[in-house]
C-alpha cells in the first residue's frame, strides 16, 4: 500500500506532461479561403517580420468580407488560451469554432507587442499585434476554426498566425515557445538575451514576496497616518509602501495576472495616474472600475524626447552634472525630507531611459529610502505586463518591466521594506514659518531634485537660497530630516 501515493504522484505527473499542449498555425496555411490580397501595397509587408515568412491578408472594395478556415488537432482537448496575431489597426476581425456563433476579437484593449511591417515603412495601416483572444474549449481531435475580415475599409486584414495552448503563453513577436533570439553579431559574447518564458508563479520561486503582502488588501483596515508613518489602522502595525505607477494591464485577465506578478516583485501599492474622483471632488467608481478593469490611461505615450532635450549617462552614485565635465550636482530624487511629522511620499521616480546607469536605481531608492524613513516610494511607470523593450507601439523612457528595474525588485522591496538597511538618526531639524512657506520663500533644505521641468514653472522665480544659507545636502545620505 505504502507505494500508492507515489504511483499516484507519477501518474498525475504524466497527465500534466501529456496535458500541455501548444499548437501554432500560420494564417497563409488556411484549408480553404476567400481572402482577397492587394498585391501592390497592402499586401507589401516586411516579410522576414512574420511567422512562417508570410501572413493571409484581405482588401477588397466591392467583395464581400474575406473568410479564411483552419483545421486544428488536440491531442487531448480541454481549455485552451486563444491569441493571433494579426492586423490591429482599424479592422474588424471575427472568429468561429466548430459550430460556435462568430465573435469579433477585441484588438482595441487587447493588442501587445506591436509592429509597423509596412514594406516601405509608412505609418499606415499596415501593423501587426498580438492579442489575446481568451480562452476557448477544443474538441479533443479534429476542430475547425474560421475567421472573417469584415472591416469598414475595403474588409481589410491581416492574419499572420494564431496559438493555442493549454499553458500561459507569452508574445514575443514571431518567436515561439521555447525559441530563443538570434544574438546580434556584435554583441560581446558575455550578454545574453533576457529572454524568460511565461511566469506560472509556481510555489518553488525563491524571490516570490507575496506573503510580504495582506491576503487582500485591507485585512488590517484602512491605512492610517500615525506617528509620522503609515500604518494598519486595525492593528497600528507600521507599512511602507514599495510601489508602481499604474497598472498597465488593459484587461481584467491580464490585470489579474499583473497584479500577481507586482505581488511576487515586492510591490504593495499601485498609484493610479489619473483623477479618481468626480467635479465635485466625490470618488467615482465608474473611474476606478474602469482603471482596475480595462484602462490605464496616459501609459502609452511616444518616445519623449524633443528640440532641446539631450542625453547623457549620468550615475546618480557619483552625482555626476547634467553637463558632462561640470562640478558634481549634490541634488537627487531621492532625498526625502519629512514634514511635520507626516508620513513621506516619494509620488513619481525612476531613472530615465536610455541611460547606462540605470541599473542603480531599485536598491539605490531601497537603501536610502529605508535609510531615511521614507513611507512610500513609486517607481514610474508599470507601462507593461511583459518583459519589453517596447511595451506600447513606442519606446518609452521610463518602462519599468526591465530586467534593470523590475528584475531587481525582489531584493530591493525586501531591504527597503523589511529595513535591512537601519533608519537613520535625525541629522537636520529645520523650524520654518508657515507664512515664508507660503510665500514660496524656500528652506534650508536642498530641494532641487523634486522639481522636474513641469513643476519648476510653478515656482516664483528669485527663491534662490544664498550660499552658506545650505544645508549640506549628502545630510539625506547619512540619516534623517
Ligand atoms: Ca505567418
Amino acid at each position: 500500500m505504502k507505494f500508492v501515493p507515489i504511483a499516484g504522484f507519477i501518474v498525475s505527473l504524466m497527465m500534466s506532461i501529456a496535458h500541455a499542449e501548444t499548437i501554432w498555425i500560420e494564417g497563409e496555411k488556411p484549408a480553404k479561403s476567400t481572402m482577397n490580397r492587394h498585391p501592390w501595397w497592402y499586401d507589401q509587408v516586411k516579410k522576414d517580420q512574420l511567422s512562417g515568412g508570410d501572413w493571409i491578408s484581405n482588401f477588397a472594395e466591392k467583395k464581400p468580407a474575406g473568410e479564411a478556415e483552419y483545421s486544428v488537432t488536440a491531442k487531448d482537448g480541454g481549455k485552451f488560451e486563444f491569441w493571433v496575431r494579426a492586423n490591429p489597426t482599424a479592422t474588424k476581425l471575427s472568429f468561429r469554432l466548430n459550430d460556435a456563433d462568430w465573435k469579433p476579437i477585441e484588438f482595441e484593449k487587447n493588442a501587445r507587442d506591436a509592429a509597423n511591417i509596412a514594406g516601405d515603412g509608412k505609418l499606415d495601416l499596415r501593423f501587426i499585434a498580438w492579442a489575446k483572444v481568451g480562452s476557448v474549449e477544443l474538441k479533443r481531435g479534429a476542430n475547425t476554426i474560421r475567421f472573417r475580415m469584415h472591416s469598414d475599409n475595403s474588409n481589410h486584414g491581416g492574419l499572420d498566425c494564431f496559438v493555442l495552448s493549454t499553458e500561459p503563453f507569452t508574445p514575443r513577436g514571431i518567436l515561439k515557445p521555447g525559441e530563443t533570439p538570434k544574438a546580434s553579431p556584435s554583441f560581446d559574447k558575455d550578454w545574453f538575451a533576457f529572454d524568460p518564458s511565461a511566469d506560472k508563479f509556481g510555489s518553488s520561486s525563491a524571490i516570490d514576496l507575496r506573503f510580504l503582502n495582506e491576503k487582500v488588501a485591507g485585512e488590517q483596515g484602512f491605512i492610517a497616518a500615525k506617528d509620522g508613518h503609515f500604518v494598519h489602522s486595525q492593528t497600528d502595525e507600521p507599512v511602507r509602501f514599495w510601489a508602481v505607477n499604474g497598472a498597465a494591464a488593459k484587461s481584467r485577465d491580464e490585470l489579474k495576472r499583473e497584479a500577481r506578478q507586482l505581488a511576487k516583485y515586492g510591490v504593495n501599492l499601485v498609484r493610479l495616474h489619473g483623477p479618481m474622483f468626480d467635479k465635485r471632488g466625490e470618488v467615482d467608481p465608474a473611474k476606478i472600475q474602469r482603471a482596475f478593469g480595462c484602462r490605464n490611461e496616459g501609459e502609452f505615450s511616444e518616445w519623449s524626447m524633443r528640440d532641446g532635450h539631450s542625453w547623457v549617462d549620468r550615475s546618480a552614485l557619483r552625482f555626476e552634472s547634467e553637463e558632462p565635465g561640470k562640478p558634481a550636482s549634490f541634488v537627487h530624487p531621492a532625498m526625502d525630507p519629512k514634514y511635520d511629522n507626516k508620513p513621506s511620499m516619494i509620488s513619481e521616480t525612476t531613472w530615465n531611459r536610455p541611460n547606462r546607469h540605470r541599473s542603480e536605481a531599485p536598491l539605490y531608492l531601497a537603501a536610502f529610502g529605508a535609510l531615511q524613513d521614507s513611507d512610500c516610494i513609486v517607481h514610474f511607470a508599470k507601462d507593461g505586463v511583459d518583459w519589453s523593450v517596447k511595451p506600447g507601439y513606442f519606446m518609452q523612457p521610463w518602462t519599468l518591466t526591465a530586467p534593470t528595474q523590475l528584475g531587481q525588485f525582489p531584493a530591493a522591496a525586501l531591504i527597503y521594506r523589511r529595513g535591512l538597511v537601519k533608519t537613520g538618526d535625525v541629522m537636520a531639524d529645520v523650524t520654518l514659518d508657515v507664512e515664508d512657506l507660503l510665500k514660496l520663500g524656500g528652506t534650508p533644505l536642498p530641494q532641487d531634485a523634486a522639481f522636474d521641468e513641469l513643476r519648476l514653472k510653478d515656482v516664483s522665480q528669485g527663491t534662490t537660497l544664498k550660499p552658506g544659507q545650505r544645508t549640506d545636502p549628502l545630510v539625506h545620505y547619512v540619516g534623517r530630516t
